[in-house]
């Protein structure tokens, strides 16, 4: 368990990982949090760069999510949308008015030469959360994927094609000149435990584990490092992941994830549902914990998050 003054590390995608650091912003002071957010879901649309985690994040801890989605700002409006639907521009990707400003004034400060760590930074400030937000990284890296239907961006992958395309590859595109900030870098030489959110282990987890030094970041230490499955008696709480899983070929379930974080993480917690995979995952040398890890409702959140701080 983390003492008093140790901080946790939490690598984060958008809507689960959100959902988690709810819960455990109860469970430990949300001063000593840093959370390093995935920004391979990154993406410019109009000129205005988009970090679609690092909002849904921010948005969740500062109570001004938009619950039903999960994403985007509760009770916005999509006037700006609609005018530039009438101009043709192709309105797939819903911006709403709300979080149109926080576009605005993200890319207007990286416009003025402030890195993606401060811009962060002061949004965060602004809607008033106490924890830390990092970027996994200051470059823009937007990932890709090869698939039946053709090489596409995330977001249109998602949103504009439902996901229904076969993934054949998936690219973290210019990760390779990235780097990890100073920042985060900091956080994980002092923290006391780093915990993987349940969130999409190829296109939330994998771009933020492909930033070069995060993975030996990870294990600089005998700490713990914990990954909450996201998939579930093989199903997700929401988007493509057990799809992934069996398109990229791993076994569409828990145990598909743990195999894809094997050497990476050293405790894996799995769901009552998914108690069978064990020994299985046992035998890729990580400690297992079996619990409750399905987030219906706040009481949820909190108790998945104290039997992970409370175990390790
Ligand atoms: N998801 C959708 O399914 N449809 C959208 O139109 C959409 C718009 C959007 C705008 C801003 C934002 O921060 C997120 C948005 N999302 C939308 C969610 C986003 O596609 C995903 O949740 C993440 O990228 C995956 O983590």
């Amino acid at each position: 368990m983390v003492s008093r003054d140790e901080s946790v590390v939490v690598l984060a995608g958008g809507v689960g990982g959100s959902k988690f650091l709810l819960g455990l912003s109860h469970v430990v002071p949300p001063q000593q949090i840093t959370i390093i957010g995935n920004t391979g879901d990154d993406m410019e649309l109009c000129g205005l760069r988009i970090c679609p985690d690092l909002d849904t994040i921010a948005y969740t801890l500062s109570g001004k999510v938009d619950k039903s989605q999960g994403w985007g700002i509760k009770h916005d409006t999509f006037t700006c949308l609609q005018s530039l639907k009438k101009f043709g521009f192709p309105g797939w990707f819903r911006v709403g008015d709300k979080d149109l400003a926080t576009h605005l004034w993200r890319t207007h400060l990286l416009e003025k030469g402030l890195g993606l760590v401060e811009v962060t930074a002061r949004i965060s400030k602004t809607l008033g959360i106490r924890s830390t937000l990092l970027p996994m990284t200051e470059y823009f890296t937007p990932t890709r994927l090869l698939t039946d239907q053709g090489d596409l961006y995330l977001q249109e992958y998602l949103v504009r094609e439902k996901m229904h395309p076969r993934v054949r590859k998936i690219i973290y595109t210019n990760i390779g000149q990235s780097s990890v900030p100073v920042d985060v870098e900091k956080a994980m030489n002092t923290a006391g435990m780093v915990l993987l959110a349940p969130s999409n282990p190829f296109i939330s987890i994998g771009p933020i584990l492909e930033v070069p030094k995060m993975k030996s970041l990870l294990k600089c230490s005998n700490r713990p490092v914990v990954a909450i499955s996201p998939v579930v008696d093989g199903k997700a709480f929401k988007g493509p992941a057990v799809k992934m899983l069996s398109e990229l070929g791993y076994p569409p379930s828990a145990l598909g994830v743990a195999q894809f974080l094997r050497g990476v993480v050293n405790c894996f917690v799995l769901d009552f549902k998914d108690r069978c995979f064990y020994e299985q995952v046992k035998a890729l040398g990580m400690q297992v914990k079996v619990t409750n890890t399905i987030m219906h409702s706040t009481a949820d959140k909190i108790a998945l998050a104290r039997s992970v701080i409370e175990e390790w």
